[in-house]
């Protein structure tokens, strides 16, 4: 089977091919993202347009992440994408330099959709802020640490052992051999 993966982000589609047996073939279709605090809701109603308007028969998977920093009440959020491209990740490190509370998750939604079943996958890591280190990985990745490394530091066999996504797509992977 081939998995349609609707996405501008080719970090996400990297680790889903490490992860699935399956194809995994971008889809760059720029689906509507509802304003919803609910990761879910965004990527099944992503997931359900995408196949609409795509055409093709092919199930579709729509990833809707993000980064919830504690001591910022949760922010970014279901914001993540747009502070990243505005103010940058650099930014939002000094943000948290001066709390002593650190902490935040990367919490991750994968919505499956086959034009007749609709399911979600979840998967969150808890981690804490640093001063931006590493190469690797995408968005956030150089400034989220999780047991003394950054993301942007780990293979992608390894972050995608510990990760949002990672969990997510572990699911996904169970939940599509048992169907
Ligand atoms: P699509 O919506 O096209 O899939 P996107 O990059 O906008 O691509 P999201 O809205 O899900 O995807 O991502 C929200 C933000 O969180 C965005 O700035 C991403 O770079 C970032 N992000 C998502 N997953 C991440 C990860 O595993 N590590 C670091 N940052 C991540
Ligand atoms: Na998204």
């Amino acid at each position: 089977m081939t998995i349609r993966f609707v996405t501008s982000n080719a970090g996400k589609v990297r680790e889903a091919r490490e992860y699935l047996d399956d194809d995994v073939e971008q889809i760059n279709y720029d689906y509507t993202e509802v304003q919803s605090d609910d990761l879910g809701e965004i990527a099944v109603t992503g997931a359900k347009e995408a196949f609409a308007e795509t055409g093709g028969d092919d199930p579709v998977v729509v990833d809707d992440a993000g980064l919830f920093v504690d001591a910022l009440g949760g922010f970014p959020g279901p914001y993540s994408s747009y502070v990243e491209d505005t103010v940058g990740v650099e930014r939002v490190w000094n943000l948290v330099e001066r709390e002593e509370n650190r902490r935040a998750h990367f919490r991750c939604v994968v919505a499956y959709y086959d034009g007749e079943t609709a399911e979600t996958f979840d998967g969150a890591v808890p981690g804490r802020i640093v001063a931006p280190r590493g190469e690797g990985g995408f968005g956030y990745d150089p400034i989220f640490e999780h047991e003394g490394e950054t993301m942007a530091e780990m293979s992608t066999e390894r972050k995608n052992a510990i990760s949002h996504r990672g969990r997510a797509l572990a699911k996904f992977a169970d939940w599509l051999t048992e169907n």
